[in-house]
């Protein structure tokens, strides 16, 4: 399939046309900006593309946006076109952590900052990435591990549905949670734990799994990496004859909508909100670093948790 962005490259070079947005300063060439997506996993990861989408239009910066369903290969494919095109600039959202110096060390020789957004990368070798702007995931998991021992005053059992195997998210998310048990909560224990891989298909379907297991009637609360696959869960929850939420306390992250309508319902207990937002701040550091400004290797997000006990007065004030 031809790369999906030359048909955005197409259609926002005409909307900044027809729109006649106001340029961003440099000194009236208009910018060019790759942007090498994971895919379209997660109503989050939506979010977040269209963020950048959106910042974009508004800033007459011409975006050429690459969709990776899912695959490091099909991202370095797009960065190496990128190269090739002599963009201005690369944002790359990392499907996973390592694999990446041969790629960033050719845009590095190309002489094209790239910006990490959301994920990052374990690489050998300095100056590889400009910045990386994303959350802190070992805290988010530490934040839902602490919400769910109070809940279940430090005992009994759980499930884990884990982020794509090899992702910055997963590794960290688990790494926060299970420490924090593992450390303060030694009678919680994490009865099975297996990705889902941040879709709720799959979350739903690995959840069954759980539930049709030997100890599927010991499972008195869930924590999943995103929103998404928490949703997932909690439809075979009730399909199992569960009480999401009463019976079986529900967990994630992300904080979309959708998180939000099920904590009013009350089968989701409580999120962890990693803002998908990316545009602003992104085209801010972009502007910055090709004005020549020195900026931090991380730009950290800050992240905060939501409970059923707020979701119906906070819920007419999200953005995504
Ligand atoms: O939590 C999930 C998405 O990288 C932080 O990726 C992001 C994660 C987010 O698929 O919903």
């Amino acid at each position: 399939m031809k790369h999906a962005w030359v048909v955005a490259a197409a259609v926002l070079g005409l909307a900044v046309a027809l729109g006649g947005c106001q340029k961003a300063d440099t000194g009236g060439k208009k910018l060019v900006v790759g942007f090498a997506q994971t895919g379209a996993e997660s109503s989050w990861r939506t979010a977040e593309t269209e963020s950048m989408r959106k910042e974009a239009a508004k800033r007459g910066v011409e975006l050429r946006l690459a969709l990776g369903q899912g695959k490091q290969a099909e991202q370095i494919k797009a960065i190496r076109s990128f190269i090739s095109q002599k963009v201005d600039a690369i944002v790359l959202a990392p499907i996973v952590e390592t694999g990446w110096e041969p790629v960033l060390g050719e845009a590095k020789q190309a002489g094209i900052p790239v910006i990490l957004v959301d994920r990052g990368v374990k690489v050998a070798g300095e100056g590889l990435y400009v910045t990386l702007i994303a959350s802190d995931f070992v805290a988010e998991g530490e934040m839902a591990a602490e919400w769910l021992a109070q809940r279940m005053g430090g005992k009994g059992n759980l499930v884990e549905l884990e982020g794509t195997t090899g992702a910055a998210p997963a590794i960290d998310r688990k790494k926060g949670f299970d420490e924090t048990l593992a450390k303060k909560y030694p009678n919680m224990k994490i009865l099975m734990s297996q990705t889902g891989d941040f879709q709720t298909a799959k979350g739903k379907e690995v959840m069954e799994a759980f539930l049709n297991s030997a100890r599927g009637k010991d499972i008195q609360a869930v924590y999943a990496h995103n929103d998404d696959m928490a949703l997932g869960a909690i439809q075979a929850l009730e399909e199992a004859g569960r009480k999401p939420g009463k019976d079986v306390l529900v967990v994630s992250i992300d904080g979309v909508k959708g998180a939000f309508e099920a904590m009013v319902k009350g089968t989701l207990s409580a999120t962890v909100e990693c803002n998908p937002l990316f545009g602003p701040i992104t085209f801010d550091t972009i502007e910055k670093v090709l004005a020549g400004q020195k900026l931090p290797t991380y730009i950290k997000n800050e992240d905060k948790l939501f409970d059923q006990s707020v979701a119906a007065q906070v819920i007419g004030t999200r953005e995504y």
